[in-house]
């Protein structure tokens, strides 16, 4: 038996890296135990495995317990749900504020979701080089915002090389995600940050025009000794999944910390009497787009619910 962790995951094969360092590919036979049973795949990316040698291939035997994995519904409405990744230190939410333009949505979907699966989650602007001094200052709030919240960020252009640094100091030690829309500069800023890696990247006119991902599939790349990262494909949009509307708002780190003071122990902050959260909202204490998503998740959950 061989020891390995998967570095990349097509659905059909995977690509092992062996405890001795060297890679394989390998595929899976028969019934793995897994985690989940709606997920439409059993081994992803940053699992550790157990792998048997079956004549010429390697085969994944056995899936060790997850520390954690993040899930995504494969489609907003799809019933059936996408393991992005499993194992992390960290989950990088890159985004840009324009080409192509920030979604507040999509950003709060996945914070949530990192919380939601005890992952903790930071935020990367990426191609500041293309903002003017307003948008700058834009940036600069929006930053702040999220901060007050509990979510930290970096604002950094990869093609200008600026934060690289920060960027690094992040990441170093630990296995990050990066995962956002296609065409926010992924695997550019992977390959910046160590140009040995040589991801794949598209200009981004070309890609629209293709209309596809540069990046089709989740692959771990090692930074340096004991750092990685797991590149995805760009996303169009993240479905939220296991979360009962009752418990979104424990996603929400701003809610949990002023949750204490509203009259109700279970209180939605939705248009509960003695809600000390809302008023944080409404006073323009806290940002106002983070409840709008609130409700709206909350919607979408309810109407979700069999
Ligand atoms: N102006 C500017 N362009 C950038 C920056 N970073 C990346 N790009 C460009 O953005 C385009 C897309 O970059 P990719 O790295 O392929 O984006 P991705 O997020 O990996 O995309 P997918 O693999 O499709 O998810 C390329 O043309 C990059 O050169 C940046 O900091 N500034
Ligand atoms: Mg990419
Ligand atoms: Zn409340």
């Amino acid at each position: 038996m061989f020891r390995g962790v998967v570095i990349k995951s097509t659905g059909s094969w995977y690509k092992v890296k062996l405890a001795d360092g060297t890679q394989v590919n390998a595929r899976t036979r028969g019934k793995l135990r897994t985690a989940g049973s709606r997920n439409t795949n059993p081994v992803t990316v940053g699992d550790h495995v157990d792998l048997d040698f079956v004549g010429e291939d390697h085969v994944i035997t056995g899936v060790d317990e997850r520390t954690n994995y993040i899930i995504r519904k494969s489609t907003n409405l799809s019933k059936q749900t996408h393991i992005i990744a499993a194992n992390l230190d960290l989950a990088i939410l890159v985004t840009a504020l324009k080409e192509p333009k920030i979604k507040f949505g999509f950003v709060d979907r996945f914070l949530v979701t990192a919380a939601a699966y005890g992952i903790p989650a930071m935020i990367i602007f990426n191609k500041c080089d293309l903002l003017t001094d307003r948008e700058l200052e834009y940036l600069e709030e929006l930053r702040e915002a999220y901060l007050k919240i509990g979510y930290p960020s970096l604002a950094i252009s990869t093609t200008e090389e600026i934060g690289l640094k920060e960027v690094m100091t992040e990441i170093n030690g630990k296995i990050t995600l990066f995962s956002g829309h296609s065409g926010v500069g992924k695997s550019s800023l992977l390959n910046a940050l160590n140009p040995a890696i040589k991801a794949k990247v598209t200009d981004i006119s070309e890609s629209n025009e293709k209309g596809q991902h540069t990046t089709t599939f989740a692959e771990m790349h090692e930074v340096n000794d004991n750092t990685y990262i797991i590149d995805t494909p760009g996303l169009k949009s993240f479905g939220l999944i296991d979360i009962e509307p009752e418990e979104l708002k424990d996603f929400f780190p701003e809610m949990v910390q002023r949750s204490e003071a509203c009259r109700f122990s279970n209180c939605q902050h939705l248009n509960e009497p003695g809600c000390a959260v809302k008023p944080a909202y409404d006073e323009g204490e806290l940002p106002w787009f983070r409840y709008e998503n609130y409700c709206y998740f909350h919607d979408e959950l309810k109407e979700m619910r069999p």
